[in-house]
């Protein structure tokens, strides 16, 4: 059989997007791509809570104790925060869109980027009476999961003003993505070296980060500050390196709890801190403020590519632009 007999054979075969029942009747989606790469999305919170390579092995982190029932948050994956990113501001931790149930989306406006996947599902979150009291604006909130050609994991949100009163509204967001790793403290992130930064762990004082890679060896809660598009997280056990993309969103949250706030949280198991890094793009530091029927857009790509990166080996600077290369 030629390769593109084989190919048409698989795409045949494969099926792209399937609807499940998940943890406690929750329904998700499964998305499949040809490659072998697949994602899991839980309507709860239009959440992402699993992201597998071709080998079928998870690129996402999900607690060991997650609790998948409403209305808490599902600890791991993806949760989309908004209409507030932090406890600073009038509403919950995070806002409230990672604790509704959304829809699918039956007839998405078209993407200005060209989507040639066809391992793609588009939900829909709107205004309830319930917010309402809480947070006093109509919008639609259109969130596009979906595989790309190499397996890439992309988000899409778009978020607009429907209000009929002629008022604006504001607010702030993050992709609070939870990426697996072998040992946190064999981790460096590339990308954020000089970049200002407020510090959550010191009253969100502003700082600036030094000019290496950023490790890890405690508690590290800190939001960047106007980042460059795109960021890199070296596993170096794995020899795997995330690459995260972002558009729209000028901001980068890193977050680790290390072991005494991991011991805290009663969805996080004690050791769960040594497997996961939160790598999160986001709009914390300016608000975006959106008049009636205007629409913002914000996109997060992340990319899994085999790093051979070993301390000495290769500098670390070098291959992260080899890796945005070979994208
Ligand atoms: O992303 C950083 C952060 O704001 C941390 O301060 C920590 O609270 C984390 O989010 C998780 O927040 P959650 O509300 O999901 O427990």
């Amino acid at each position: 059989m030629s390769s593109s007999d084989k190919s048409q054979a698989k795409s045949k075969e494969t099926v792209f997007v399937e609807h499940r029942m998940g943890a406690n009747g929750l329904e998700k989606v499964i998305l499949r791509e040809l490659r072998g790469f697949s994602a899991e999305v839980y309507l709860y919170g239009g959440q992402v809570t699993s992201w597998k390579n071709e080998l079928g092995e998870e690129l996402l982190f999900v607690s060991s104790k997650a609790i998948f029932k409403p209305p808490k948050a599902i600890r791991g994956g993806i949760p989309v925060c908004f209409p507030q990113f932090s406890n600073n501001g009038s509403l919950e931790q995070h806002g409230f869109a990672r604790k509704r149930l959304w829809t699918v989306d039956p007839d998405p406006p078209p993407l200005s980027t060209a989507n040639t996947s066809r391992a793609f599902i588009d939900l829909i979150l709107k205004n309830s009476e319930e917010d309402a009291k809480i947070w006093p604006h109509r919008y639609e909130f259109r969130l596009r999961i979906s595989l790309g050609p190499q397996g890439d994991l992309m988000l899409t949100s778009r978020i607009r003003n429907t209000n009929t009163d002629g008022k604006p509204f504001s607010f702030t967001f993050a992709y609070l993505t939870h990426l697996q790793v072998t040992d946190i403290s064999e981790v460096r992130v590339e990308g954020l070296e000089t970049i200002d930064y407020l510090d959550n762990l010191q009253n969100r004082q502003r700082f600036t980060e030094q000019g290496d890679a950023l490790t890890f060896e405690s508690e590290v809660d800190r939001v960047y500050l106007r980042t460059p598009t795109k960021i890199a997280v070296i596993d170096h056990e794995r020899k795997r390196t995330y690459v995260v993309k972002k558009d729209g969103l000028p901001d980068a949250v890193v977050w680790n709890p290390w072991d005494k706030k991991s011991k805290a949280m009663p969805d996080l198991g004690d050791k769960d801190y040594l497997r996961m890094i939160c790598v999160q793009a986001a709009c914390v530091e300016k608000p975006i403020t959106l008049k009636p029927g205007e629409e913002w857009k914000g996109r997060q790509q992340i990319t899994a590519v085999r790093s051979s990166y070993c301390s000495g080996q290769l500098d670390p600077q070098r291959y992260f632009s080899m890796a945005i290369r070979t994208e």
